[in-house]
Formats: C-alpha cells, sequence, structure tokens
C-alpha cells in the first residue's frame, strides 16, 4: 500500500506582487519579462524534475526534444489541461512560471487518496512562530484552517503544546533537518507530510514569504487550510475551485472547500454527524473500534533510546546523516535541528523496503541505498529511477546482499563488508579492485564480526556493529574508539 508521501507547494512567481493581488495565475502575457530560451529549458527541467519527477542529467545533456524530456512535458499538460504538444509552448512556460504548489508528480494523482490517520480525533502543536504577525494571530489562523477540515469531515483538532503532537506546525527556513530545504523568498511556500509516525503529518511553512492574515502577503490560513489537507492524506486536485488545486490563490470564495475537497475528506474519515452509517456502510467490525481500523500506515514507531537499537545501515545523505532500521528511519542534520524520524517512504515514496547498506559518494552527491541484491541511488530526497542490480558494482553472481558499505573520499574506494570478508571498489574507474573479497579481520585488526553498518566520519571509519558503534583508524589500523551505537541520536 501506498504509504506517506511529502507534498510540496510550490510558488513559481512570474512578478513580484504578482501574487498580492491576482486570485490565481491566469497568464499576464505583458507583464511576462522576456525570457532566454536556454532559461526557459532551465526553467522547465527544474520545474519537470521537481513535480513530475523528470530523472535528474546534467543541463547539458537535456534535451527539449528528448523522449523523456517531451513525455513529462505532456503529463505536465495534461494534468493542467493544456493543448498536449509535448513542447515549451507560451501557455505551458506560463505555467511554469506561475504560482503553484508542487504536485511531486502525476503519477501520485491518479491513486486513490492518500493514507489516513488511524483515528479521528488529531491533535496539533505549533512548535515554532513567525515574527511576520502576533502569536495569537497565528494560533487563531492555525485553528480556522484547521475549522475548515474539521467542519466538513468527522475530526477533530485538538491543540497540544507539547513537541509530539500528530500535526507539528513549524516556522523554518532553508534547510531546516528534512530533506527538503526552502528556497528563500518566493518560490516553496510550505509542505507537509502525509499521516503517519514521526513527522507524519508535520507541517512546515518557509518563514522567508511574508505571512499575513490578509493579503498583502501569503494569506497564512489559505495556505494552512491547503497543507492541512495533505496532512490528512489529501493530494492534489486537478480542479481550479478546489482548495487542493496545486496553486497558491490569495482570494477565496467564502466556502473555501469545492465539492470534491469534501468527497475526499468525506473518503477518507466520513462525513460529519454520519459516523454510524458511515461504519455500516463499510462494513467495518466494531471490535477494531469504528474509527480507529483503517490504519494504512505500518505501526513500527521505534524507540531509538532502545539501549540493544542496532542499525541495519548508516549513511551520510547530503549535511545530515541517514539512519536505517526496518523501514523507519531516522535522519539527524549536522547543524543543531531536531531529530527527524518517520517511516523511510515518508522521506523516500518510493522506498518500501528495509536498507541493508548504505554510503555516500559525496562528489556525485549521491547516496545508494542497498536492499538485498538491488540498490537505488538517491539524489536529496529524489530517488532515482528504478532500483538496479548489485551485480553492477562487479560483484560475483553468487553475492546476492551486503552486510554494510561506505565510501572513503580520500581513497576514492567504496568498501563492500559482507561476514568475514570484503570487497573494495574504485569509484572513478567502477570497477571492483583487484585481489577481492579479502577478510575483513585480516584488514581491520579489532573487527572481529559481522558489520551491521559502517560510515565514514572527519577521518574515521565507524562500523556499527550490534548496539555500538566502533571508531576505527585506518591509517593506523586499530580501534580507537568503541561507545553505544544510538549516542548517535543523542541518546
Ligand atoms: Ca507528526
Ligand atoms: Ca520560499
Ligand atoms: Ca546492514
Ligand atoms: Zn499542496
Ligand atoms: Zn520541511
Amino acid at each position: 500500500m501506498h504509504v506517506m508521501v511529502l507534498s510540496c507547494c510550490v510558488l513559481v512567481l512570474l512578478l513580484p506582487g504578482l501574487c498580492l493581488s491576482a486570485p490565481t495565475f491566469t497568464p499576464e502575457v505583458t507583464s511576462s519579462p522576456p525570457a532566454e530560451p536556454q532559461g526557459d529549458l532551465k526553467l522547465a527541467i527544474e520545474y519537470l524534475q521537481q513535480f513530475y519527477n523528470l530523472q535528474k542529467e546534467p543541463l547539458g545533456r537535456m534535451k527539449r526534444s528528448g523522449a523523456s524530456f517531451i513525455s513529462k512535458v505532456k503529463e505536465m499538460q495534461i494534468f493542467f489541461g493544456l493543448n498536449t504538444s509535448g513542447a515549451l509552448d507560451f501557455d505551458t512556460l506560463e505555467l511554469m512560471r506561475s504560482p503553484r504548489c508542487g504536485v511531486p508528480d502525476v503519477e501520485e494523482y491518479s491513486q486513490i487518496q492518500g493514507t489516513r490517520w488511524d483515528k479521528n480525533v488529531i491533535t496539533y502543536s505549533i512548535g515554532t512562530y513567525t515574527r511576520d504577525m502576533p502569536r495569537n494571530t497565528v494560533d487563531s489562523l492555525v485553528d480556522s484552517a484547521f475549522s475548515v477540515w474539521a467542519r466538513a469531515s468527522s475530526l477533530t483538532f485538538v491543540r497540544s503544546y507539547t513537541r509530539n503532537a500528530d500535526i507539528m506546525v513549524h516556522f523554518v527556513t532553508y534547510e531546516h533537518g528534512d530533506l527538503f530545504p526552502f528556497d528563500g523568498p518566493r518560490g516553496t511556500l510550505a509542505h507537509a507530510f502525509g499521516p503517519g509516525l514521526g513527522v507524519g503529518g508535520d507541517t512546515h511553512f518557509d518563514d522567508s514569504e511574508h505571512w499575513t492574515a490578509g493579503d498583502t502577503g501569503f494569506n497564512l490560513f489559505v495556505v494552512a487550510a491547503h497543507e492541512f489537507g495533505h496532512a490528512l492524506g489529501l493530494k492534489h486536485s486537478r480542479n481550479p475551485e478546489s482548495l487542493m488545486y496545486p496553486s497558491y490563490k490569495s482570494s477565496h470564495p467564502a466556502n473555501i472547500l469545492s465539492d470534491e475537497d469534501v468527497a475526499n475528506i468525506h473518503a477518507l474519515y466520513g462525513p460529519v454527524r454520519s459516523r454510524a452509517n458511515h461504519v455500516l456502510r463499510h462494513g467495518l467490525s466494531s471490535q477494531h473500534g469504528p474509527w480507529i481500523s483503517g490504519s494504512l500506515f505500518p505501526r513500527l514507531m521505534q524507540n531509538k533510546c532502545d539501549p540493544d537499537l542496532t542499525f541495519d545501515a548508516v549513511s551520510t545523505l547530503g549535511d545530515a546523516t541517514c539512519f536505517f532500521r526496518g523501514r523507519y528511519l531516522w535522519i539527524k542534520h549536522n547543524e543543531q535541528y531536531d531529530i527527524k524520524e518517520g517511516p523511510i517512504t515518508n522521506f523516500m515514496p518510493k522506498i518500501e523496503t528495509s536498507i541493508d547498506a548504505a554510503f555516500w559518494v559525496p562528489r556525485r552527491s549521491t547516496a545508494y541505498l542497498i536492499h538485498e541484491s538491488t540498490f537505488w541511488t538517491v539524489r536529496g530526497s529524489l530517488v532515482k529511477g528504478k532500483p538496479r542490480a548489485l551485480s553492477h558494482f562487479g560483484f560475483p553472481a553468487w553475492v546476492q546482499d551486503v552486510d554494510a558499505a561506505v565510501h572513503i573520499v580520500k581513497t576514492g574506494r567504496t568498501l563492500f563488508f559482507m561476514h568475514d570478508i570484503y570487497w573494495s571498489y574504485n569509484e572513478n574507474r567502477r570497477v571492483m579492485d583487484f585481489g577481492y573479497p579479502k577478510y575483513i579481520s585480516d584488514d581491520f585488526p579489532g573487527v572481529n564480526t559481522t558489520i551491521n553498518a559502517a560510515v565514514h566520519k572527519e577521518g574515521y571509519l565507524y562500523f556499527f556493529i550490534g548496539p555500538e558503534v566502533y571508531k576505527y583508524d585506518y591509517t593506523q589500523k586499530r580501534v580507537v574508539a568503541v561507545e553505544k551505537a544510538n549516542s548517535w541520536l543523542g541518546c
């Protein structure tokens, strides 16, 4: 089952101020600055990568005549009801420049609505505020935005003052500890994670924007109501009348929800005041509790401070370190952000398995996540294409999984560990080094058991073995320290 997905609302503005008064994104021909053709292509590529899952390739190699590029342009044109030419015509470019909220891709839209909370009383908490308006104004706008959904469904929202409410609301800027950094003024406005554990439901507003209660900046009520739709499991709508249409609109009718928005929230949580009927209609057995059943996300919350906690894989990913266990992931950013956690699918929607081993190659800004005999490549939060075969690295056929992997920048080598042996892969030449596999204990004295996970940091190798982590100096070839593995998560 499709689990949690992050949705981003992005605003690409044509001109400063356009969004402030224009109710929608009607193409404004005359106000558009003349754009360089190359600039158009760059805009289109970035747009399609962000919203339509266009695969990343070096800009030089990306051609507007390429088949994958054209098909993504068409997908976008179909979504917005444009002429499906596959070309970057005027209307298409206008739309790409126009205020809109990010649809990760069209496939997602075609699925039924997303996951739902497994309860109908949902807590929220405002963790950080914007300075753009008084706190009590923020409180009241957020409350109103939740009320939009409460009035239309069986849901009740309860404000909490803790840090572990279901929906944590934050105003943040740029990098903020998840894998989806904001972009400064304009561009991305906000994003929200779908229902789920940890970061699930959490809603982040880009505090580089000017937030307002009126229409002199971005209207917090409108954006919050849209984002909370995502936090409840709703996807984007193609209907321009819907709140869940992927675009910022500064003016809305008194009734902010379209019939479609209402139908979609009913489909997930049932309508107001007809709970009993809904339960009967859906034949839910009372033993589950009528509003407890129907959870579509796995119960796999993990206690990071369990003294016996082990990790399946640990890897750098950009400025963060990822810790994988089962289908769960903790992300610790190098800066002092809260540790973000949740099912892997929350951060990387395509990855619905556990991860055996992972490594990071900085000069490609790419992480490699290995599951059994396949691996994914990941840049930022973008999982590239389909998983590829582990044999790609040149393993013999009998190698069907590995325990751990780590890339060492200084040597340009990636080491793959499996039981008591390891391989060395030359990332520059993209071949296995000659003479491998070798015994781990021969080359890494002091490391005598299966390695669960490995990572390279600040000149040291770290081997995660059971609930401990061995700090290894590979020039001196010795273990220099042993500590609790989860001390890395602040335990
Ligand atoms: Ca949450
Ligand atoms: Ca922004
Ligand atoms: Ca492992
Ligand atoms: Zn959205
Ligand atoms: Zn975020």
